[in-house]
């Protein structure tokens, strides 16, 4: 009865018990330079009295430190800072990317509730470095707790934003994977329909409404107001093995406990599955997909790799968004890469013909394997399909849209066969 299916929609609507104590008691980390609330904002302050020498003294400090984006690419941050701060505009933006949909990655979730302060200072220091007079959150629409969290840091953070004449806003996505690619979602805050646009120009040079804009990821900019606190030298000793820093990794899959994890950089893959409890059952790894579904899956002889961006690249993988995805020995390896170029296939939003038809033929071809009616040349097809894409998709998805599935036939070369008798 209606009645009942409304009921129960509310009973959906309503916080749960786990959600309560996420809203009041928020964890705290390493990462946090303040001690106490009264602390906060000090260094975006310092940063806006001391003018052009403390804005370049940022700038040295973050290219120090080595920091790099943590939303999937890694591009260094000094210099995506510097660029914005060059380029020529008539006004300037940030935006801080948090439309997290990545599947097995939820750290920015985590750090959006616990440590909303420093997501609004790295946003108050981009403004002030780059001259900005406008800083956007761009949230993912489920994230109604993060954006209360969000909502009430905003009324002390507007004060001294007030003080820097900065305006802060919270902008919720319309929702969608392809949303949170950056110049989709400049798309979206335009008013647009959210498709992404041809780069380069970068949104350094042209971005929201053609101007210079800032567009960094939300762990991004919690590590940059870090840096500011307590400087480059002790951002590098937080790391391990010679890497530097601090990194939130949502770990997923076949572990005892899932969860958001602050690890030393260069903590190795086989370190983080122990401390997330090891596997259920004490079953042996197979694979591990390192940093989310674009990035390719490495086989369990790497799981003494470091998380960090060269070491995992040295690999054969990424660092991308820091989720690993952890697979026991026993999963059916072609049906999870299956599920990711079905995601892929779906989230595609189908403005270029490589990826929207591409990601499709794919699917059918993995189907088909799945069923064991596949044509006998399906694994010279999907890689000749992955270079296609990775060359000719205008955007980020449909370049990586393959990669998880050719590394499977890469390297845990599927024992079902193509054609069953
Ligand atoms: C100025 C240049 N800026 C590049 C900027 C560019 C962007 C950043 C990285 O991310 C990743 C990919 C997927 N002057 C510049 C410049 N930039 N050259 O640097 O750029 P790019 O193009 O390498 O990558 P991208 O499109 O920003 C794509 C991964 O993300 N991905 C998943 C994303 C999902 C999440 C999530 O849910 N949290 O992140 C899917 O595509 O693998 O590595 O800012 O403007 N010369
Ligand atoms: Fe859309 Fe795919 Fe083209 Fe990206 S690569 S713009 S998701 S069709």
């Amino acid at each position: 009865p209606h009645s009942g299916a409304a009921a129960a929609l509310a009973a959906l609507r309503r916080p749960s018990a786990h959600d309560d104590h996420l809203e009041v008691a928020p964890r705290s980390y390493r990462v946090d330079p303040y001690a106490r609330p009264g602390e906060r904002y000090a260094t975006v302050r310092a940063l806006a009295t001391g003018g052009v020498a403390a804005a370049e003294a940022l700038l040295a400090e973050l290219k120090e430190a080595g920091l790099r984006g943590m939303g999937g690419a890694g591009f260094p941050t000094a210099l995506k800072w510097r660029t914005v701060r060059d380029a020529p505009g008539d006004e300037k933006f940030v935006v801080c990317n948090a439309d997290e949909s990545e599947p097995g990655t939820f750290k920015d979730r985590e750090l959006l509730a616990s440590l909303p302060h420093l997501v609004w200072e790295g946003m108050m220091l981009g403004a002030v470095v780059v001259g900005a007079r406008r800083a956007i959150v761009y949230l993912r629409h489920e994230y109604e707790l993060e954006r209360r969290a969000l909502a009430r840091e905003q009324e002390i953070a507007a004060r001294v934003a007030a003080e820097l004449d900065v305006e802060l806003e919270i902008f919720v996505s319309p929702g969608g994977y392809i949303m949170g690619e950056e110049t989709a979602l400049l798309e979206a805050l335009e008013d647009r329909r959210g498709e992404p646009r041809n780069k380069p120009p970068y949104p350094g040079i042209a971005g929201l409404f053609g101007q210079p804009t800032l567009i960094n990821n939300v762990e991004t900019l919690t590590m940059a107001t870090a840096i500011a606190a307590r400087g480059a030298a002790w951002w590098k000793a937080q790391g391990v093995r010679g890497c530097a820093g601090l990194k939130f990794v949502s770990v997923s899959g076949d572990v005892v406990r899932p969860g958001v994890y602050e690890v030393a950089t260069g903590t190795t893959i086989a370190e983080l599955v122990t401390l997330a409890g090891g596997v259920p059952g004490g079953a042996a790894v197979q694979a591990v997909m390192p940093g989310g579904a674009s990035t390719a899956f490495l086989a369990a002889d790497k799981l003494e790799t470091p998380l960090d961006f060269e070491h995992l690249r040295r690999a054969g993988s990424s660092l991308g968004s820091g989720a690993v995805v952890v697979v026991a020995e026993g999963r059916d390896m072609l049906e999870l890469g299956a599920n990711v170029t079905r995601f892929f296939r779906n989230e595609s939003c189908g403005k270029c013909v490589p990826c929207r038809v591409g990601t499709e033929k794919a699917v059918v071809l993995l189907d088909e394997w799945l069923a064991g009616h596949a044509p006998e040349d399906t694994p010279e097809l999907l890689r000749q399909l992955d270079r296609t894409l990775g060359q000719t998709s205008i955007c980020g998805l449909g370049q990586v849209a393959l990669l998880p599935v050719v590394s499977i036939l890469d390297r845990l070369p599927p024992t079902r066969p193509l054609r069953r008798s």
